[in-house]
């Protein structure tokens, strides 16, 4: 059986918080010097590890294997959010490259071909999972020319100053793998709260965004009397209010909706606001609340507009992410990986969060491992493990990751 070692992994987890570190947290948005730093860093480490390795034309770092036969692709994300967690991406970047390691340290395992990735832009600096959908033959054109940040830099700006543009771009090399497996902390209160360890992903969410903007009249805010004013932040209000109140009848169990982001213009406490913007985002694993969401809103919004005054434009704020299923073989590797290392105290549980895993997933079987998550913060510098948590996640996954390449290459053709 493969064994991973606790302080390297442990060491390269804090080399790589070391790269963009902002008191607890770290601050890697995607196509960053830091970001960048970052990707050139843990290809060093993965040639090390003795991967072939490359920065590819989006920023995905790849480490391919030269052992022959079926592979593993094992990996997450480099990049953070704003203001991000050490661990989210992080962990299962540095467990994938912990796992080549201690696969290729065991006899009975250093013949079998793990790939490693750390994929970029999955926190939807330009789009979510920009990384695996370039690696899976998704990301189009059309996207790739619309794709803005929120500071207005364009997807090519930031190509160009990360010096990738031009760089050749990877994509999934056809028969060369048996699946994709991705671990990650929970980012959730649902393990700690359990006394679990080890999450087994069954779905992981899709996710649509639409964003709102609303078009008043500024004004004065002592002589504009209520009934003449065109208040574009009073009009947001409302129809933040009326998502709030009417969602919760057409949500599922664990739907979820977030307001997160809005504008206000000018933002000054003498004048009415004549501009407003808002961003909603709803998630859910199946289609059906998120269309009924959708539908909520267009009502909302053509009952606002027919009311004058204030004009309401909604257009959707990102590409959606369609909710996804986890392959059920890879499951059950990982599954009896758990049990092995910490019997009775694993579970299946759904994301909450997107992931690679669920792009990956429309072109290989994938699945993905959780870890608990303290206090189930994340997004937030303040995200954390514990260390046995982290190092006891490795050794499940390196034993998963042995059992489904020794299935695939048992029987090549057959899923692991
Ligand atoms: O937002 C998400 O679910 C992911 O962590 N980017
Ligand atoms: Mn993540
Ligand atoms: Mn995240």
């Amino acid at each position: 059986m493969p064994h991973i070692d606790p302080e390297r992994l442990l060491s390269d987890l804090r080399d790589l918080r070391s790269i963009g570190a902002q008191g607890k947290g770290v601050v890697r948005p995607a196509f960053s010097p830091k970001d960048m730093e970052a990707r050139g860093w843990l290809k060093g480490r993965y040639e090390e590890a003795g991967l072939d390795a490359t920065i590819d034309g989006v920023g995905n770092v790849i480490g391919r294997s030269r052992n022959p036969g079926k592979a593993l692709l094992v990996g997450s994300h480099s990049d953070t959010q704003p203001t991000g967690g050490w661990l989210d991406g992080a962990l299962g970047v540095i467990y994938g490259l912990e796992v080549v390691r201690a696969l290729a340290a065991d006899d009975a395992t250093c013949h079998l071909a793990v790939d490693a990735v750390s994929f970029q832009d999955e926190e939807s600096r330009f789009m979510g999972c920009l990384g695996s959908r370039s690696l899976t033959g998704t990301l189009s054109q059309e996207m790739e020319q619309r794709a803005v940040d929120h500071r207005g830099v364009t997807l090519a700006e930031a190509l160009r100053e990360a010096g990738l543009a031009g760089v050749p771009r990877q994509r999934l090399a056809p028969g060369r793998y048996a699946g994709f497996v991705e671990a990650h902390i929970e980012q959730g209160p649902d393990l700690e709260d359990s006394g679990r360890k080890i999450g087994v992903v069954s779905s992981i969410v899709g996710l649509r965004g639409i964003r709102f903007a609303f078009r008043g009249q500024q004004n004065h805010a002592g002589t504009t009397m209520m009934a003449r004013r065109r208040d574009a932040a009073s009009a947001l209000y409302e129809l933040a209010h009326r998502i709030n109140q009417e969602f919760p009848q057409a949500a599922g169990e664990r739907t979820v909706w977030t307001m997160g982001r809005l504008r206000i213009e000018p933002n000054a406490p003498s004048i009415v606001p004549g501009y407003a913007e808002l961003d909603l985002q709803f998630r859910d694993a199946s289609e059906a609340p998120l269309d009924a969401f959708e539908k909520i809103v267009a009502r909302l919004v053509a009952d606002m507009n027919a009311r004058g005054g204030v004009s309401i434009e909604a257009v959707p704020s990102r590409t959606p992410i369609p909710p996804t299923r986890m392959d059920a073989g890879l499951q059950e590797h990982i599954a009896r990986a758990a049990e092995r290392h910490a019997p009775g105290r694993w579970q299946h549980m759904p994301s909450g969060a997107f992931h690679d895993a669920g792009y990956v997933s429309a072109s290989l079987p994938s699945a993905m491992l959780f870890i608990p998550s303290i206090g189930g913060i994340s997004h937030d510098f303040a995200e954390d493990s514990r260390d046995e948590d982290i190092v006891l996640g490795c050794q499940v996954l390196a034993d998963a990751v042995a059992s489904i390449l020794a299935a695939a290459n048992a029987a090549p053709g057959r899923n692991p």
